[in-house]
């Protein structure tokens, strides 16, 4: 049906069609009129400080209620400050609509007031990006991004709207369906692959499974379950994937990779078959890919079929939908019947109780305590965010995520300043439910501007801040790689306590473990942000690790 409206008006009515509730954004003069149709629609507008953060907002959201998050900036500056939002979004796969004003038609290539080639800018960091012509063009510009965003691997997409094209009144449709040729998000799986892959786990005598992040954007996580306990393997995630199996199921053996748990990072080469879900053989996961797994047989099974081969050959390979891949293959294994190894039940649990003697007899303002006090405290279903650093490898390492989208950080792009934001944005998705961002000083002065937002839209979360004064993780490659010779990693600054003050959020700086069991009581009960300083020890480093250009068995265990 053809009606009448502006462009502004047509692009609120998409958003609507598709189920948007939220919008994180800033207003400017090019997105004036999208702003003023606003005033008319039943959209909970969040105002952000800076574009990044709007950006990120709207990722945790997708990432916590695994539905496309959108946010709204104007043309040239706010557009270039989504960039590394908008690029964040794309390295981790999260279906992120940002929606941009553009200079007005005629302006378009004039180096006119706050004109930036958005398209240009975003193409390399965007799963698909639009710039409709016409008013006429936005309806299917949005079916099409939501479409495009949410399916298969999903990624971000960007719509530039020129300010003349956001008030041309033209007659529009709504589409209901849209078809892009050359674009098939769901490739049917291949059952003569999947018989390949079964008969690899035939012979295997020591699988593990990796899961990657494709097991959560693919709801994934029940079939990875069924298939770990028929086989009796163990599963290791990779930092995206975490989550995606529950870290305290008997068969689960943490992340692997740079900072994996060693638990993982051994049995993953001990394994004689790998079996790789949703998961991309990231350089941060393999070490040196040539070494990683190289006397086993490997299985990757991914929606992405430029994924397969692209790092490391494989044995098997399934195209497809996680999910729909682990029914087909437990079906197959079902049938030709599997019996899983005494022998390397036996291993696993022999390396898991090594490393719990190991890790007795912490204590005291210790980040790793601090994260497993944090764990005691809240409940299963609590989200955590993390910013990028020590804080985010101490976050994998300790904090055990037992359910899918608990667990929210910035892989591919490794973004400073990503988890405050993200926590507030995960925390509109999923208002009920306690939302935490464990940070380092450094990456949370990045964005500490949220904190307006936070308040003023009355969106409480927690920040607990891992305080050692420093660039910490450059500072631990500078101790470890340059010989302690520091270089720009030193910070004193701000006071956390009063800048949260300031802010109007409450501030605490807890002095011992007990002290921070209590501020972090309080801070659950408080209904305005909290912003918790944990002051830790500057040398204190991230342990295990893999140094640079190493492989998983030239791991580190203690500094
Ligand atoms: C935007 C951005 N700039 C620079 C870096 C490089 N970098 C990686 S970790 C790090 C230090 C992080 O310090 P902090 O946030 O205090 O966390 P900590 O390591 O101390 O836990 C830096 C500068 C980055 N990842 N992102």
């Amino acid at each position: 049906m053809l009606v009448v409206m502006s462009g502004a008006r047509a692009l609120m009515e998409a958003l609507k069609r598709e189920k948007v509730k939220v919008v994180f954004g800033i207003p400017g003069g090019a997105n004036l009129p999208i702003y003023d149709e606003l005033l008319n629609h039943d959209v909970r507008h969040v105002l952000a400080r800076h574009e990044q953060c709007a950006a990120h907002m709207a990722d945790g959201y997708a990432r916590a209620s695994g539905w496309a998050g959108v946010c709204f900036a104007t043309s040239g500056p706010g557009t270039t400050n989504l960039v590394t939002g908008i690029a964040n979004a794309y390295m981790d796969s999260s279906p992120v609509i940002a929606v941009t004003g553009q200079v007005s038609r005629p302006f378009i290539g004039r180096d006119a007031f706050q004109e930036t080639d958005a398209i240009g800018i975003t193409a390399p960091i965007t799963k698909h990006n639009i710039q409709p012509s016409k008013a006429s063009e936005i309806p299917l510009a949005i079916r099409t991004a939501f479409y495009v965003a949410t399916t298969g691997r999903p990624g971000p997409v960007l719509i530039d709207i020129p300010k003349d094209v956001q008030t041309e009144v033209e007659e529009v449709e709504f589409p209901e369906k849209v078809k892009i040729r050359g674009y098939t998000p769901y490739p049917p799986i291949d059952p003569q692959l999947v018989h390949q892959a079964v008969a690899l786990i035939a012979n295997s005598r020591k699988p593990v499974i990796l899961a990657g992040g494709g097991v959560k954007y693919s709801n994934a996580s029940k079939g990875l379950l069924e298939l770990s306990e028929t086989l009796m393997a163990p599963v290791a995630t990779s930092f995206m994937g975490k989550g995606a199996f529950p870290e305290d199921h008997p068969l689960s053996i943490g992340i692997v990779g740079m900072h994996g748990n060693p638990v993982a990072n051994k049995l993953v080469q001990e394994a004689d078959l790998l079996i790789g879900v949703g998961f991309r053989f990231s350089d941060r996961t393999t070490g040196k890919v040539g070494e990683f797994c190289s006397d086993a047989k490997l299985i990757h099974i991914d929606i992405d079929e430029a994924e397969i081969g692209k790092n490391k050959r494989v044995d098997a390979a399934i195209v497809g939908d996680a999910g729909e891949a682990l029914s087909m293959m437990l079906k197959q294994i079902r049938e030709g019947g599997f019996k899983a190894s005494e022998d390397w039940g036996r291993r696993l649990e022999e390396v898991k109780s090594q490393l719990q003697a190991e890790e007795e007899g912490e204590g005291g303002l210790k980040p790793p305590a601090v994260i497993k006090e944090m764990r005691r405290l809240l409940p299963r279903n609590a989200i955590v965010t993390t910013e990028v650093g020590q804080n985010q490898m101490w976050a994998s390492l300790h904090f055990k995520a037992y359910m899918p989208r608990t667990f929210i950080s910035s892989g591919g792009l490794g973004t400073m300043g990503f988890g405050f934001p993200a926590a507030i944005g995960a925390k509109v998705a999923v208002p009920e439910v306690p939302v935490v961002d464990i940070a380092g000083d450094g990456s949370f002065a990045m964005t500490e501007n949220s904190l307006a937002t936070s308040v003023a839209e009355n969106i409480p979360v927690i920040v607990v801040i891992l305080n050692n004064r420093m660039l910490g993780m450059v500072a631990q490659w500078q101790r470890l790689f340059y010989d302690r010779r520091y270089s720009a990693v030193k910070l004193d600054k701000p006071d956390f306590v009063k800048l949260a003050e300031a802010y109007g959020a409450q501030g605490l700086r807890p002095q011992s473990l007990e002290e921070f069991r209590e501020a972090f009581k309080k801070a659950l009960k408080c209904d305005v942000t909290t912003v918790i300083d944990v002051p830790i020890d500057p040398e204190e480093d991230v342990m295990p690790m893999i140094p640079p250009g190493g492989g998983l068995k030239d791991m580190i265990e203690v500094a």
